[in-house]
């Protein structure tokens, strides 16, 4: 009877009554129920009695099903796994959760930004990527995003921000998108967003999956010592399978063909033993670092080139295990920046100072209760006890009467509670640098002043495509913007202190004269490009992982299926089965070969690449359906390999493939070109900015 809900204080004992193996349905509160089906009626066909308090009871129960979602970061997919550390890093923090060799237990919580909690996996969007860590000293919150810098420099900024990017106030829409009125409105308004919006409208936005997305603490932190000595840390989570991104057309398609891409994605993989895995890393850097940027590292709106920082890895997360359930895991999980543990300590970073309020702050009314630390999914797997007593929900049962401390009941045989130790966390002296302490001041720093520096130096990291495809996104989003005489104007006035030539891109893409320049702040300056910043520069060579589409039909090679499927799977690749029934198709041997999916229901947009293995009649069955040239044309169109056979060609032929590296046959050559996008290809098949 394991898979009984249960009540987790009754530490798991089986119901007594049981009918042959399976538990007894019973009320809330134990009793076991005759009947299911029927509510309790005065007569077979009277009127419904209030009496049946197993109807109301289950019906009450549902009335009060949902939780507020939360405010931002709604839509999530979460999963557990372990941390490992792998690097002694004893010399700069005495966290135990670094000491070498240590496994930690963590929870994962992925999520978009903007959209609600029923909203799709593939909006352009940041990607939150929180991380809860049980360590033995307490719980470590991680709560980061895929992208290592943020909007906004002040907290003060948040809500307005939030209440700019979310769905309009008045009419409710557009959902889980920034390319409306508000957003951009508030963005041109803001210089200082103009880094962050380079990387939001990148292809980082568009990840291919979580598992192949980079995560980041955004801010800068401390790490301790055993000596108290701090050091400032920036955290980077790298992932293993290489950065991988889609391109905005097929996350467009993405979102017709399957609203939960992502959610299914890390859920399939963990199933399947296809654990996601990322390595942490570090940038180390001391104050005189700091003070000889060009930038405050406490200016969450910027980051550290890895060119002068290297990041170096000092532990590996596996996510190795799904929830077993969605609401009391994933939803219930509530992530605090708050969480940390002696050895790891905060900067004056005034965004992150904001964040350490607003967190425990909101899971209160989400979750309702100041207790929501004693959902299991929160409860820190170490042992934990203080004097905070009672409130809404509380599943604890402190015995004795010290609540209070200091109490002398111990001395008097009485349980006298836990106590204070040396050994737990101190603030570190916070005002190691210029600025840090002094009369109360409702300013922004000075060294917070340049805006656009950082914002040129991403521009200038990307490759051609990754440019043009920046170019674009700022010309899609801000076309979608109804106040079009002031606020593209406005933006693009802010872009030409990053890249004139952006600028002219994105003027001549909507279609409105180049406007003067935007005063700046302060004037930016060049900093040497930085390849760590492109998505292209970092995408591995590589088929683990991921998925690889086989169009198949009546009459295809049953021997070349095999082999082909043999070798997808031998490169640690998925191979799906795609036909236009099914059931599966009748190959060349006679046997009948089982599909995964459905033409019409699984196009290409949701593989990496694509083998079309049709027979002559089955090829010439296939161009009269228009699934089957579409699956073909966007393979194409989003620059993924095709592998065909010669009689698919007639297919190929239709959808407007022209050969090029990426159009390769059915052998070598295809598990080769299924590892890579084609970029070289995209100025042929779109028009970019
Ligand atoms: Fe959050 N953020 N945030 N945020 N954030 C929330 O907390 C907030 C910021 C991030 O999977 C909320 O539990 C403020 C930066 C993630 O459960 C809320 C400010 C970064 C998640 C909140 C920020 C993040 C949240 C909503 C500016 C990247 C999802 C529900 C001072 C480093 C965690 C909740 C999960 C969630 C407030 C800025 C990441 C309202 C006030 C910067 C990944 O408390």
């Amino acid at each position: 009877m394991t898979d009984t809900p249960r009540n987790p204080g009754n530490g798991g004992e089986t119901h007594q009554l049981a009918v042959g193996d399976t538990p007894v349905l019973t009320t809330n509160h134990g009793m076991p129920v005759s009947d299911n089906q029927n509510s309790l009626k005065s007569g077979a066909r009277g009127p419904t009695l209030l009496e049946d308090f197993v109807l109301r009871e289950k019906i009450f129960h549902f009335d009060h099903e949902r939780i507020p979602e939360r405010i931002v970061h709604a839509r999530g997919s979460g999963a557990h796994g372990f941390f490992e550390a792998t690097d002694d890093i004893s010399d700069l923090s005495k966290a135990a959760v670094f000491t070498k060799g240590e496994k930690t237990e963590v929870f994962v919580r992925f999520s978009t930004v903007a959209g609600g909690a029923g909203s799709v996996d593939t909006p352009r969007d940041v990607r939150g990527f929180a991380v809860k860590m049980y360590t033995r000293e307490g719980n470590w919150d991680l709560v980061g995003n895929n992208i290592p810098v943020f909007f906004i420099q002040d907290a003060i900024k948040f809500p307005d921000l939030v209440h700019a990017v979310k769905m309009e106030a008045d009419r409710g829409y557009p959902q889980a998108g920034s390319a409306h009125d508000t957003f951009w409105d508030w963005a041109s308004l803001m210089p200082e967003s103009t880094h962050m919006l380079m990387w939001a409208m990148s292809d980082r936005t568009l990840p291919r999956s979580f598992r192949t997305m980079e995560g980041f603490g955004v801010h800068t932190f401390r790490l301790v010592n055993a000596e108290g000595k701090s050091s400032f840390v920036k955290f980077h989570w790298k992932p293993k399978l290489g950065l991988q991104s889609t391109i905005w057309d097929e996350a467009l398609k993405l979102q017709a063909a399957d609203n939960d891409y992502h959610r299914r994605d890390l859920f399939e993989a963990i199933d399947t033993g296809a654990f996601p895995e990322w390595e942490l890393g570090i940038q180390v850097f001391d104050q005189a670092f700091a003070e000889a940027q060009p930038y405050d590292v406490l200016d969450a709106t910027k980051l550290i080139p890895e060119e002068d920082v290297p990041v170096r890895i000092i532990g590996r997360m596996v996510l190795d295990r799904n929830v077993d359930n969605f609401f009391a895991e994933t939803e219930q999980v509530a992530f605090l920046p708050t969480n940390i543990v002696p050895g790891i300590d905060f900067s004056n970073d005034p965004l992150l100072q904001g964040r350490l309020f607003s967190y425990l702050d909101t899971q209160k009314s989400r979750l309702g209760t100041t207790n929501f630390h004693q959902i299991p999914i929160n409860t820190p797997r170490c042992p934990f006890g203080n004097f905070q007593r009672d409130g809404l929900m509380q599943t604890m049962v402190p015995k004795g009467r010290a609540n209070y401390e200091p109490n002398s009941l111990a001395a008097h045989g009485e349980e006298g509670g836990p106590r204070e130790s040396k050994a737990g966390f101190a603030t570190t002296n916070a005002a190691t640098g210029p600025d840090e302490q002094g009369d109360k001041l409702r300013v922004r720093a000075g060294t917070f002043a340049d805006h656009y520096s950082q914002a040129r130096l991403f521009y200038k990291s990307q490759t051609e495509n990754e440019q043009a495809h920046i170019a674009s996104s700022f010309v899609f989003e801000l076309s979608k913007v109804g106040l079009l005489d002031q606020v593209p104007p406005r933006m693009v006035a802010n872009l030409r202190n990053v890249d004139e030539d952006l600028a002219k891109r994105v003027a001549d893409g909507l279609g409105i004269d180049l406007p003067e320049k935007a005063e700046a702040a302060k004037a930016p300056i060049d900093m040497p490009p930085s390849d760590a910043l492109s998505i292209h520069k970092n995408m591995k060579s590589t088929l683990e992982g991921r998925q690889i589409g086989i169009l198949i039909a009546d009459g295809t090679d049953a021997d070349e299926l095999d082999a082909l499927i043999e070798a997808i799977e031998a490169a640690e690749a998925k191979a799906v089965i795609v036909a236009p029934k099914v059931g599966g198709a009748t190959l060349s041997d006679g046997d009948k070969f089982q599909a995964d999916g459905q033409l019409a229901g699984t196009p290409s947009q949701l593989f990496d690449a694509v083998a079309i293995l049709l027979s002559e009649d089955g090829c010439a069955s296939l161009l009269k359906e228009a699934a089957a040239v579409d699956f073909v044309m966007n393979a194409f169109g989003h620059l993924k390999a095709i592998g065909a056979t010669d009689a698919a060609q007639p297919l190929l032929d239709k959808a407007g493939v022209e050969p090029d590296e990426g159009i390769t046959g059915i052998g070598d050559d295809f598990i080769e070109a299924a590892k890579k996008r084609f970029y070289a290809r995209e100025p042929g098949v779109r028009m970019l900015a």
